[in-house]
């Protein structure tokens, strides 16, 4: 694969509606497009990095200074012939995830392009449709949460997904349950805003039947949540504290969660992201893919990892509009039937760029020929 150029191009882009979680709240989103051009050929990537390090250590500002100063002369010192060399090629480079796997995310897709097939078929994808879910941030009322979740419910969305916090968690998890039953597939994320000394808190959710509880204790923790996950009905789901396929192995060992969100930006990129799929599949844990609030790229390439065997839970990759009134691809990602998204049979992403959408909220852009 020989690099002509890399582009990286600096968008920042107004959220429909503003989202928030135990974290903080999020108006609009900065975030990096990577174009790496070979030949006729170009893969593009994105990071997935939050403005704030609030989420994980990352900002697109860490991004932008990692690509710059240490990733991008690594990727275009000597030649790769297949993605996975990018992980390696990164493997000195600590942590730092989500800036290597904008570069890797890139990468794949334009090795798929010059292989003539789907990002799916590269990595291995078997499912043609995938099962989707929906995020839902911490909303001024319950009233206002409960219409979200009855619109999202008859878009067909096979997962809502809750924000919550304490003093934000049982009471509007059960309004959710009186209004539209036990039957509809719901969970909740609470980004690490619990410690141990909450579980009698946490346990009082058990009797809402949940599907899991996303992350409760702290973001760098697997032992608390491995006490918690013994005395809790509901399954323990990590986010924030898995980041290699290591990290997914020791949780399962210590039994800290029975299913595992992947995120192709927190666990550095592609390659990592099957590696985790690979060790759930074999150990009987169910993964889902989560989200960042990405633009089109970042859900594009969302859709093709979701197509591996063992995401068997909808994820939180939804629809375009969403989250933007018009999205930075084209044709935008839409639902095919109620709560299903199409795995594009294109080569690579299977998406092509909507460059006017680009341009409109173009904050910067720097080209690093080869
Ligand atoms: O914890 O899953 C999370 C968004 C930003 C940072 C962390 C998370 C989220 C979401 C939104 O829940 C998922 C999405 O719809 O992209
Ligand atoms: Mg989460």
């Amino acid at each position: 694969m020989k690099i002509d150029k890399i582009e990286v191009q600096h968008v920042k882009m107004p959220l429909v509606s503003p989202f928030k979680t135990s974290f903080g709240e999020l108006l609009e989103k900065d975030f990096l497009i990577i174009k790496i051009y070979s030949g006729e050929h170009i893969g593009y990537g994105e990071s997935v990095a939050l403005p704030d390090p609030t989420y994980s250590e990352e900002t697109t500002g860490t991004v932008i200074y990692m690509l710059n100063e240490f990733l991008i002369p690594l990727l275009l010192k000597d030649e790769i012939t297949h993605p996975d060399e990018v992980t390696k090629r990164f493997a000195p480079i600590r942590r730092n995830n989500m800036a290597k796997a904008a570069l890797e995310g890139a990468i794949w897709d334009l090795y798929s392009k010059q292989q003539g097939i789907s990002l799916s078929k590269a990595l291995g994808g078997v499912q043609t449709s995938i099962d989707v879910g929906v995020s839902i941030g911490i909303e001024p009322t319950t009233d206002m949460l409960l219409t979200k979740v009855e619109r999202f419910l008859n878009e067909g969305y096979k997962k809502i997904k809750v924000k919550i916090k304490p003093g934000y968690d049982l009471e509007p998890l059960a309004k959710i349950r009186q209004t539209f039953g036990y039957d509809i597939p719901l969970m909740a994320d609470a980004n690490s805003a619990y410690t141990l000394a909450d579980i009698e808190r946490i346990k009082e959710l058990d009797p809402l039947k949940l599907m899991m509880i996303e992350q409760p204790l702290a973001y760098d923790d697997i032992i608390d949540h491995s006490i918690l996950q013994s005395e809790l009905a509901t399954p323990i789901c990590l986010d924030e504290s898995i980041h290699s396929v290591e990290d997914a192995r020791k949780a399962i060992e210590l039994g800290s969660c029975k299913i595992i969100n992947i995120k192709i930006g927190r666990v550095g990129g592609l390659t990592e992201a099957k590696k985790i799929h690979d060790v759930c599949k074999k150990h009987d844990i169910p993964v889902w893919c989560g989200g960042m609030l990405e633009g089109g790229i970042g859900r594009a390439h969302n859709i093709a990892i979701t197509s591996l065997p063992a995401f068997t839970i909808a994820g939180d990759t939804s629809a375009s509009n969403r989250y933007w009134k018009k999205d930075i691809i084209c044709p935008e990602v839409t639902l095919s039937t109620p709560g299903k998204i199409e795995v594009p049979k294109g080569a690579g992403i299977g998406f092509d760029l909507n460059e006017t959408v680009i341009n409109q909220h173009l904050i910067s852009k720097k080209v690093y020929a080869n």
